[in-house]
């Protein structure tokens, strides 16, 4: 109860601060200062942990700088030129060990709450792998047919250096996160992503959903999600990997059922192998 409304708080005067009419979007938005907004059960409880701390820090900055204040008023040379000499306080002592360690002990619940909460992953309904190259996307949806998709940025290096046309703006896709072949994904069922590295470490990140989980050649790493809203989330590649690392952005729809099984079944038929060649060693 408490962390919530201290959640509602923060957020509503973020909400004031950046602008009133800023919508709801899983992406960024200019002049934002708070988190994008949740759309798993995970993020949901990174956004509270995240509340309960700026809380903490708020009310500890404000106590040391009126103790700052307090200090500079009461104890300067002309306020109190006889200094006191008096040395240790028992008292005093015995606080500031014990308040920081109960402050920390606050903290240490919700934290290993949430990471518990992070690496239980329910029953999932499907997997997805996202392979990360130098520098794009491609992912297999494996159990669910044989196929990988490459997902490309629409903004590349040379469109960003003014050598070539944006091609996110031209498909009304926002600069730097749009890609050519988005993945699909159910609304309501728990994804498994499996991640791994073509070439070196990339890491897949979507921060709406909470979800940032290094690819790395040579490993398989596991991480998962819920999406609870239906919509276009858009996340980028996380782990510095080279001269076109912010140029591989990642574009997840989460759709119904109904609309997912069919873009299986057509990418099913249609997909080839785009990325196959690359990625034939890691496959097997
Ligand atoms: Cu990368």
């Amino acid at each position: 109860m408490f962390l919530k409304k201290i959640g509602l708080g923060v957020e509503s005067v973020a909400a004031f601060l950046v602008t009133a009419g800023a919508a709801l979007a899983a992406q960024p938005q200019p002049w934002e200062i708070n988190l994008q907004p949740a759309a798993t059960p995970v993020m949901e409880h990174i956004e509270d942990f995240h509340n309960l701390l700026v809380a903490l820090i708020t009310i500890v900055s404000l106590f040391v700088l009126a103790l700052i204040l307090w200090i500079l008023v009461r104890y300067n040379q002309r306020a109190n030129p006889v200094p006191s000499k008096t040395h240790h306080n028992t008292l005093i002592e015995v606080i500031w060990t014990v308040v920081p360690v109960i402050i920390l002990v606050v903290i240490a619940i919700p934290s290993f709450k949430l990471l518990y909460f992070e690496a239980d992953m329910p029953k999932p309904d499907l997997t997805i792998k996202a392979i990360g190259h130098q520098w794009s996307w491609s992912y297999q949806y494996p159990g669910q047919g044989d196929f990988e998709i490459a997902s490309n940025g629409l903004t590349t290096i040379d469109a960003a250096a003014g050598r070539a046309p944006d091609a996110a703006a031209k498909a009304g896709e926002p600069r730097l996160l749009g890609v050519d072949n988005p993945i699909y994904v159910p609304v309501n069922k728990v994804v498994h992503v499996e991640t791994t590295g073509a070439d070196v470490i990339h890491s897949w990140a979507v921060p709406a959903f909470g979800v940032k989980m290094d690819a790395v050649p040579g490993r398989i790493n596991h991480t998962w999600f819920k999406v609870t809203k239906e919509g276009t989330y858009y996340g980028q590649c996380s782990e510095l990997c080279g001269a076109a690392h912010a140029f591989m952005p990642i574009e997840v729809k989460v759709v119904s059922q109904a609309e997912y099984d069919t873009w299986l079944a057509a990418k099913k038929k249609t997909a080839s192998n785009t990325g196959g060649t690359r990625t034939a060693a890691l496959t097997k």
